[in-house]
């Protein structure tokens, strides 16, 4: 890099205590909170300190302009998201923007010229944290989600993600899907911490690899209902207890993903009334199941409904399973992938990847691609989640590559 990397440093350790837990040290930047709203003020910052244009487009997603784009111009766009899962890493999604204003840099220190508009994007609510559907302003900006049902969405709290922007001073009417500024829109190329080890295996040993698909993904709210009883006096054999129920699914799903190579995880749960002394009334988990394709998600997810309804008429208690939000197969385009792949360099990994994106998302609007970055661990959605400094900067040089490439386009 020109400047050696300072830049990415002065970018990385203005946004590193954003949202920063002390005690965990994981992030908990959730969509349109302080937290994310001050992530989203140092993307600001950024792009006043490079004279970019910055605005916020009806879907809650920040772009920085370096030209103005136009149907007959359309832009390039790099970015990713700044918000995270509850006690998340730094670098899954602001690896993806920091580079993105470093690339950016390193092409002006370059001298070069774009023969089109290049904007910087951050989308909103990418991990779906707080509201339960991941990647809400690419899906609502691409229209596969209904500005109705976003706006409905609702925290553990009760508040409704309409009640939220408008807090945070974003008006909810404006959702929607964005033609006007999809006509815009050239590509998309995000760059991303790689949340597995591939490149940091012995055969791949690459500092920077590209994406070749997405599995297909989905969230599913289970919930188990049984009656609420005196946890010493109820016999074990008059118990409806939902709780096992659950915990028999939560087997069930592991073992079922686990013999067909998919993922099953459940991560959050919901006890009601959540007291030690009482069998449970009702317990509320999500399912995050992923699969190599749409057919065997689909059959994954209806496996385990059926092993918990067989298991719920066993122990006197119910189940329903409600898909919250569940992302197709994604095969990134391929001449924009061979070209990305050309630009960073001969030899570069092609990988599939079990994480969503909002390219992932954007690909079913315009032609999108992705570049991983080595994660030593393989470690993310954890506050150990890493990447070596120097494998960053090689990210930003390979992105700053691509970026030439299609702009001189
Ligand atoms: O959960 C995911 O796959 C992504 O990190 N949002
Ligand atoms: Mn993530
Ligand atoms: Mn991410």
């Amino acid at each position: 890099l020109a400047d050696n990397g300072s830049g990415f440093d002065a970018l990385w350790s203005a946004l590193l205590p954003v949202g920063r837990d002390a005690s965990t040290g994981g992030y908990r930047r959730y969509a349109w909170s302080d937290a994310d709203l001050a992530a989203r003020s140092w993307f600001e910052t950024a792009a006043h300190d490079r004279g970019l244009g910055v605005e916020t487009d009806r879907n809650g997603n920040l772009w920085a302009w370096w030209g103005t784009a136009s149907p007959d111009r359309p832009a390039v766009v790099t970015g990713s998201h700044l918000d995270s899962v509850p006690d998340g890493g730094a670098y899954d999604g602001p690896l993806g923007v920091v580079s993105a204003f470093a690339a950016l840099d390193l092409l002006r220190d370059q001298g070069f010229r774009p023969g089109r508009p290049l904007a910087v994007a951050a989308f909103a609510d990418e991990e779906g944290a707080r509201f339960g559907v991941a990647c809400v302003g690419s899906r609502l900006l691409a229209g596969v989600l209904s500005p109705e049902a976003a706006r409905a969405l609702r925290d553990a709290d009760g508040v409704s993600l309409a009640e939220a922007m408008a807090s945070a001073g974003h008006d909810p009417d404006g959702l929607g899907r964005d033609d006007e500024r999809l006509a815009t829109l050239g590509a998309y190329v995000e760059l991303h911490v790689e949340q597995g080890r591939a490149l940091a295996t012995a055969e791949a040993d690459r500092p920077v690899g590209v994406a070749a698909a997405i599995w297909p993904h989905g969230r599913y709210r289970l919930t188990f209902e049984g009656a609420a009883d005196h946890a010493g006096t109820t016999r074990m054999d008059d118990r409806r207890d939902p709780m096992l129920t659950y915990a028999e699914t939560v087997l069930s799903a592991r073992k079922r993903a686990h013999l067909r190579g998919a993922r099953a995880t459940f991560g959050r749960v919901r006890v009601e009334p959540n007291a030690t002394n009482a069998v449970p009334a009702r317990v509320v988990a999500w399912l995050d199941a992923r699969a190599e394709s749409e057919e065997a998600l689909a059959t994954l997810v209806d496996d385990v409904r059926v092993r918990a309804e067989e298991r719920a008429a066993r122990d006197g208690t119910t189940v329903a399973l409600t898909a919250e939000s569940v992302s197709p197969a994604v095969v990134f385009d391929p001449a924009l992938r061979d070209r990305v792949v050309e630009a960073v360099g001969p030899g570069t990994p092609l990988l599939p990847t079990q994480a969503g994106h909002d390219a992932g998302v954007l690909a079913a609007v315009l032609p999108t691609a992705m570049l991983f970055v080595r994660n030593p661990t393989g470690v993310s959605h954890s506050p150990a989640e890493r990447a070596e400094r120097a494998d960053c900067l090689v990210g930003v040089e390979a992105l700053a590559r691509v970026l030439r490439a299609e702009l001189a386009r």
